[in-house]
């Protein structure tokens, strides 16, 4: 990659590989590339997506629903890999245009429903089961409010801030300050809210929680990006006591793993079809069942 200064042409074209780590599978034109089928399990929720945080979110919704005793919320987890291009199947791209993970089709219906984008997924649940979304008021407000703060934020932390500072083939300090400046006060954002609630819709964790916190939590517990020293993290003390908080249910501990092909391989649950998946990793098995898929 060049490191002289770039005039842009009039029009631009898409003739070369940036280099960067996700150019075998960006492009500038929508639709699927390929024909594949999405499989289909047992469960009333079919999930097709990857452990990064905006997979997360679901699992651990899903998990919350689970342990609250909604049958409902069943579901199968079916990984797609993103860095193999498994978001341009046909199947995938039916479930999300968009081809983004996470895509969930809801077969509990006469037909199947599907639904893309976690925000839209997270609201969708909240209202089938009637949990985590404040029913009127102040409180709902405030969920709906710090909800899609999450949606409008994230891309600045994630396609701004870590992209740069993790995964850009070059250092560039001005992209680099830019989007640390933004991830700080984002951070700061959130800081003084948990410094005035306990949750951030006010006294009850909501799915404003759990869309913020696999991003902005795992960020204050130096679990992204490699970044904890540089953004000086520890001084965010009310995020960090409330993604503690959050961190230790026993929900999002297994939700947090779902789909996971990262990390400690025994943190890694790599599809999900049954409850019974997650004794899986206490009894070592898991590395098997992860070398055989
Ligand atoms: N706003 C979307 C963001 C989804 C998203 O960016 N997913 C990423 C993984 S975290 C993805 O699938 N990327 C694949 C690609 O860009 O080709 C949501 O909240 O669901």
């Amino acid at each position: 990659m060049s490191t002289t200064e770039y005039t842009p042409p009039k029009v631009w074209a898409w003739n070369k590989p940036n280099g960067g780590r996700f150019a075998n599978i960006n492009r500038p034109i929508a639709g699927s590339t390929h024909d594949k089928e999405l499989a289909v399990g047992k469960h009333p929720m079919q999930l097709y997506s990857l452990g990064t945080p905006n997979g997360q979110k679901v699992t651990i919704m899903l998990e919350e629903l689970l342990a609250l005793g909604h049958r409902g919320a069943e579901y199968d987890a079916w990984l797609i890999r993103i860095g193999e291009g498994e978001q341009f199947g046909s199947g995938f791209v039916a479930a999300n245009p968009n081809s983004k993970i996470p895509a969930l089709v809801d077969h509990s219906g006469p037909k199947p429903i599907r639904l893309f984008e976690s925000g839209a997924i997270l609201v969708w649940l909240a209202e089938k089961f009637g949990e985590f979304l404040p029913k009127a008021g102040e409180a709902r407000a405030e969920c709906l409010s710090w909800l899609f703060w999450q949606m409008g934020s994230a891309p600045y932390l994630g396609g701004g801030f870590g992209h740069f500072y993790a995964y850009a083939p070059s250092k560039i300090e001005y992209a680099i300050d830019r989007f640390a400046m933004e991830t700080k006060r984002q951070l700061d954002v959130l800081d003084r809210r948990l410094a005035e609630a306990r949750y951030l819709a006010g006294d009850d964790y909501t799915i404003a929680d759990i869309a913020v916190w696999p991003w902005y939590g795992g960020l204050a517990k130096g679990l992204l990006y490699g970044s904890a020293e540089f953004l000086a993290v520890h001084e965010y003390k009310n995020v960090n006591r409330w993604a503690d908080e959050i961190g230790a249910r026993p929900a999002v501990k297994r939700g947090r793993i779902v789909n996971r092909l990262q990390g400690d391989p025994k943190q890694q649950l790599r599809e999900r079809h049954d409850a019974s998946d997650f004794e899986l990793r206490t009894q070592d098995k898991l590395e098997a069942k992860n070398a055989a898929d």
